[in-house]
């Protein structure tokens, strides 16, 4: 497969176009958000299985296989309609098989479960600190894009502060 070669910012892995950066700080998903925004990027949005699979591995490398590392993934604004940060829906899950539940119905953010070190995710309380992955926004010049992500992040800051 071809792929366009990409220079990724200091610190982020490349990986078939995209960069990815590994947040090792324990942060609540909001604040996971935020800090990958101060990278100019944003938490992962996961459209493949082979890109779910490398991003595990990469995990596992990183010995994060057994910790909890939050993705771009919530349903905060329709209970157990999933969506990315980027305000791309959610095609194709990779959720374990108990998962989600939605337990206590306080559940609304997406993370590779570390009770289980697999691939498979789970959704758990926004509010839990943990790991997380960044992936950075290379299309800069793509403006309705980048106009989406400020007006959902608007809305999100709303929605979550509703919530805590
Ligand atoms: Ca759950």
């Amino acid at each position: 497969m071809t792929v366009p070669s990409v220079d990724c910012p200091k610190d982020f892995i490349s990986w078939q176009g995209y960069c990815y950066f590994i947040e090792n700080k324990d942060l609540s998903f909001f604040d996971a958000h935020e800090n990958c925004n101060s990278k100019d990027s944003e938490l992962v949005t996961i459209t493949s299985q082979s890109q779910n699979r490398w991003l595990f591995e990469l995990l596992r490398i990183y010995g994060l296989s057994r910790h909890h590392v939050w993705i771009g993934l919530h349903d905060i604004d329709i209970e157990n309609t999933f969506q990315w940060l980027d305000g791309t829906p959610l095609t194709e899950g990779f959720f374990a098989n108990s998962q989600p539940d939605n337990s206590r119905e306080e559940e609304h953010c997406g993370m590779y479960w570390g009770d289980i070190g697999s691939e498979h995710w789970n959704d758990a309380p926004c509010s839990v600190k943990t790991k997380s992955i960044c992936l950075w926004n290379h299309d800069r010049s793509n403006y309705l894009t980048y106009t989406r992500m400020i007006c959902s992040y608007s809305y999100f800051v709303s929605r979550i502060f509703a919530y805590f």
